[in-house]
């Protein structure tokens, strides 16, 4: 770090199937930016059935598991790294509740009423506290390296 740069908290974010066929990329880059955070990394990827099981582990036992992973391998997602102050619990704010089509009545301005459709299909993911950011971070990015992926 450069002298008098401050490590900023990092969260993940990821726009799930549903919103990258819905078009939703760029306007959700573009409020994330637009309430002051950097986006330090991204990277488009498809995920696999492993893949899903492991990143949402701690939901093994629930009923909708299965679902959650076949929605989840549907099509490809946009994962990306945010940086701000307060990031994890900002960009939660942001998103809104998990079941969008309450999101739509309870919480009208969050991403999820914008382009989600249900309890399920609620269009973005975001760290749920700052060791899961962490745990999610290097899931999917190897954390040495700053550079932007493409893939
Ligand atoms: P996320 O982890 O994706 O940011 O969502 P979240 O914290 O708001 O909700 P969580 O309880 O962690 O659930 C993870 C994802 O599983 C799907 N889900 N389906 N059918 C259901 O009852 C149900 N409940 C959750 C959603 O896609 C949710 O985002
Ligand atoms: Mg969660």
């Amino acid at each position: 770090l450069c002298r008098g740069e401050r490590e900023k908290e990092k969260t993940l974010a990821i726009i799930k199937p549903d919103g990258i066929l819905g078009n939703y990329s760029d306007k959700i880059k573009n409020i994330i930016t637009g309430y002051g955070f950097s986006i330090t990394r991204e990277m488009r990827i498809q995920l696999d059935e492993d893949a899903v099981r492991s990143f949402y582990a701690e939901h093994s036992s629930k009923s909708f598991f299965l679902s959650l992973v076949k929605y989840m391998t549907s099509g490809p997602i946009l994962v990306m790294i945010l940086e701000k102050d307060n990031a994890v619990a900002d960009w939660r704010k942001l998103i809104g509740p998990t079941d969008a089509e309450k999101a739509k009545v309870t919480h009208p301005q969050s991403i999820r009423a914008m382009c989600g459709f249900n309890m399920e299909r609620n269009c973005v993911h975001g760290s749920d506290s700052t060791q899961s950011a962490s745990r999610e971070i290097s899931f999917f990015f190897d954390v040495q390296d700053t550079r932007h992926d493409e893939l």
